[in-house]
């Protein structure tokens, strides 16, 4: 069976949408990424990954794959029939990667990042200035479409789904972008989105508590 090594609410969760959404089981593991611990295992996470980052899937064949963007297609190939990912030589496919590259670097790295393992002692001042800026093409792009890629949603919504999600405790309203806004309801309307994130979210609560 395939397993994910995870935070609750951290960037894996697009994992765990991806997974459900592909309707396939997996084995969970909770890190605790400020200890680099593992809840159920042994506890070093360092020996699961030496870069001590969610997410890791675990291939059936023992292998292990990190990078959100290598984890999600990699899923999304599993189940072609869902239609998760286009398929590979269709254009559609680069526009998947495309998006994905965006989400991970431009608004992942670029703002959630500093903004939630950072204090805030000035140095956010750019990153905040430039998000605004970063979600206007998202917003733009979604005004007259229904998902990112294509007709259909993918796992590159699954991962600006997870990133819009994380708008709110990084202090940015994502009201200002209504396509943004609109999109990430219409996200989490989606049976699979909305147990993964209900899940998470209630773990993440019990971590906090
Ligand atoms: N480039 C990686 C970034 C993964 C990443 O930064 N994950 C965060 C959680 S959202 C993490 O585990 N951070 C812990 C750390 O970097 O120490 C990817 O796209 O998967």
């Amino acid at each position: 069976m395939l397993q994910l090594y995870f935070s609750p609410m951290a960037c894996s969760l697009a994992s765990r949408i991806a997974l459900m959404e592909a309707g396939l089981d997996a084995r969970y593991h909770q890190v605790h990424l400020a200890t680099k611990s593992v809840a159920d295992g042994d506890g070093d996470f360092h020996e699961i990954s030496s870069k001590g980052a969610v997410p890791v899937l675990v291939l059936e064949n023992g292998e292990r794959l990190t990078e959100c963007a290598a984890v999600l297609q990699y899923i999304a190939d599993l189940k072609p029939e869902r239609g998760l990912a286009p398929r590979p030589g269709d254009v559609d496919r680069y526009r998947l990667q495309e998006w994905l590259s965006f989400v991970g670097t431009e608004i992942h790295k670029a703002f959630l990042f500093p903004t939630f393992w950072y204090k805030d002692d000035g140095s956010l001042a750019k990153p905040r200035a430039r998000i605004v800026q970063t979600l206007s093409v998202p917003a733009a792009h979604l005004k007259d479409r229904e998902f990112l890629v294509g007709d259909r949603f993918t796992v590159a919504d699954a991962h600006l789904a997870w990133a819009l999600l994380l708008l709110r405790p990084a202090g940015v309203d994502v009201k200002q972008w209504p396509t943004l806004a609109a999109y990430l309801e219409r996200m989490q309307a989606r049976p699979a989105v909305r147990e993964a994130i209900a899940t998470e979210a209630a773990l993440r609560k019990t971590v906090a508590a």
